[in-house]
């Protein structure tokens, strides 16, 4: 059966890229990108866009069965740090959309489902180094707890319903297409354009904060993957921890000046510092490459030389 593919939160960070990949893979026409609100030029006009809310059950069957859909991605999602601000909201976007989601794959409206959770469902109680697929989850803020609770009923609908949903646990997503919105690994993203346009960048995050963080590449490669394997090669339903590289705020400021060396870096924590301090440093992400076979390309070095020159030529 051919991809026929819904995009849910096609005009995010991740969503826009994610979009654009499938439509180089699968056909333009097979991919369809719905959102709140239009995205970039860019993926505008690659393909067919509907306008949609997440947490109409009825508005995303309508746009299932009008393009005949089998295969959803939802991408929708308030991120820890605008979180903390709206709790409420948070927790009703996170989780109803996923339950529309999970529910029409239920009726047999799709036939798979894929949904990101992240390193937010761990907390301050977990092992920080190499943190392993099954630990101890207990975390403090609103949009980890929505990601725990969402990776417990994929599992759920996984075996009671046999729903075939797949889930990577993302770490910070560094991008130069589209800026990511509201997360505590933003920093990571904000950097690189201020180096570029201000030469200065002052961060919400101390110095030794360090993060597990991966390259947009990266994270839509390892996303089509787990969304192409065999469903059997899928041991994990709940969701599979994912990694590629760990740094702290310092770490790449240094490596921004092997490239720019003007570049300073200060520092100012805000409320997302607790935010960070909850985290893991480092991910092991062993099922994930015994399962799947899942392998990063990217690390600090190659990332920030990928960054600097996209953006570069981006705003030049
Ligand atoms: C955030 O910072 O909230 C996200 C995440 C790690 O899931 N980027």
């Amino acid at each position: 059966m051919n991809n026929r593919i819904l995009i849910i939160g096609a005009c995010g960070q991740i969503g826009t890229e994610l979009t654009l990949k499938l439509r180089e893979v699968n056909g333009s026409d097979a991919v369809i990108a719905a959102d709140i609100r239009e995205g970039n030029d860019e993926l505008m006009q690659s393909g067919p866009f509907e306008i949609v809310d997440a947490l109409n059950k009825g508005a995303i069957e309508k746009i299932i069965d009008k393009y005949a859909i089998n295969e959803l991605y939802l991408m929708a999602a308030m991120l820890s740090a605008t979180g903390e601000k709206h709790p409420s909201k948070a927790w009703e976007l996170n989780m109803n959309s996923l339950f529309n989601v999970l529910n029409l794959a239920k009726e047999g409206k799709i036939k798979k489902v894929f949904w990101p959770s992240s390193i937010a469902v761990f907390g301050p109680t977990t092992p920080k180094e190499n943190t392993p697929q099954k630990t101890i989850m207990e975390p403090t803020t609103v949009y980890g707890i929505s990601k725990l609770a969402g990776e417990r009923w994929c599992e759920y609908y996984y075996n009671r319903y046999g729903v075939d949903v797949r889930s990577l646990r993302y770490p910070g997503i560094i991008s130069w297409k589209t800026n990511p919105g509201g997360g505590t690994t933003d920093y990571a993203v904000e950097i690189y354009h201020n180096a570029l346009h201000n030469r200065k960048y002052d961060s919400f995050l101390s110095e030794n904060t360090k993060l597990p963080m991966m390259y947009m590449d990266d994270a839509i490669e390892a996303t089509i993957k787990i969304m192409d394997v065999k469903p059997e090669a899928i041991k994990i339903r709940s969701s599979y921890n994912l990694a590629a590289m760990s740094f702290t705020p310092e770490q790449i400021a240094s490596e921004i000046k092997t490239f720019i060396p003007e570049f300073e870096i200060t520092y100012h924590k805000d409320f997302r510092q607790n935010i960070a301090d909850s985290w893991p440093r480092s991910i092991d992400d062993s099922n994930a490459k015994k399962d799947w076979g899942w392998q990063p390309k990217f690390d600090l070095h190659s990332m920030s030389e990928n960054m600097l020159n996209s953006l570069f030529k981006k705003f030049n």
